[in-house]
């Protein structure tokens, strides 16, 4: 039997200290299923402490990521409100953090079945993930990611916009004034509001449903940068604005 629960507690550790740890499969082997049960339990001590889920977050939509990570299954992960953030991104607390642009969806009411998902949503943005694996060398399997909240650290959204298409908007990522990623929405599953339906499928697969005020990020279109401190990024999203962080 794996020990779900150490295996979170190491996890949850690695990221308080902000030190990393060996894969978990190194040493305990595990399928899928487990896997999501140990993030459930991670995300369980971070409710204990006070934290409230805040959404849902999509890993591996875009064949730039799954190339980037060398996983190629679609993956996700719980939000708290405790990683969303303003203007800045305190990286001294995290690992070997990296920030990669996001579509973010808001949810307006509780979602009961997939096929409303799209009509419960009020807003889309533009956003950004910071990542910190709390692996060794950012390197890991499928179960082991899974594991580990798919990565999830710290989010932000720019301003909502009123639903919309954004299933080919052009994304600019870029660090103190220069562009280091380019890409598309559509490299999202080929349009974001796929991974938006997905998220509402595994939540209520999972005995979840997405509730009001949350919000989905469904997923990076390009490749993550590492997130030096003191550095400035700026994620623009063609007519969704900008919304930037400080590092
Ligand atoms: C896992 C998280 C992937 C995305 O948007 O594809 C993810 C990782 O790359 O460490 O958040
Ligand atoms: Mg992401």
């Amino acid at each position: 039997m794996v020990d779900v629960d150490m295996l979170a507690e190491r996890l949850d550790k690695a990221a308080r200290d902000a030190l990393p740890v060996a894969k978990l499969t190194d040493r305990t082997p595990f399928d899928v299923p487990t896997a999501y049960a140990v993030q459930r339990a991670g995300i369980e001590r971070r409710r204990r402490r006070g934290e409230r889920l805040a959404g849902v977050k999509m890993g591996f939509t875009s064949r730039a990521k799954m190339a980037q990570m060398g996983v190629d299954d679609v993956i996700w992960g719980l939000l708290t409100d405790a990683m969303l953030t303003e203007s800045a991104v305190d990286v001294s607390t995290l690992i070997h953090p990296r920030i990669e642009p996001e579509i973010a969806y808001l949810i307006g009411r509780e979602v009961r079945s997939p096929a409303e998902v799209e009509s419960a949503v009020t807003g889309v943005a533009v956003g950004f993930e910071v990542l910190d694996s709390r692996y060794r060398d950012f390197k890991f399997t499928l179960q082991d990611v899974i594991a580990d909240n798919a990565s999830a650290a710290r989010f932000g959204v720019g301003a909502w916009h009123p639903p919309r298409d954004v299933s080919n908007i052009g994304l600019l990522m870029e660090i103190d004034g220069r562009a280091v990623e380019t890409g598309s929405s559509a490299a999202i599953l080929g349009d974001p509001a796929r991974s938006l339906r997905a998220a509402a499928r595994l939540a209520l697969g999972a005995g979840m449903k997405l509730e009001p005020g949350w919000i989905v990020l469904a997923g990076a279109a390009t490749a993550a940068v590492s997130l030096p401190k003191g550095a400035h990024v700026r994620v623009t999203g063609a007519g969704l604005g900008s919304v930037e962080v400080t590092a």
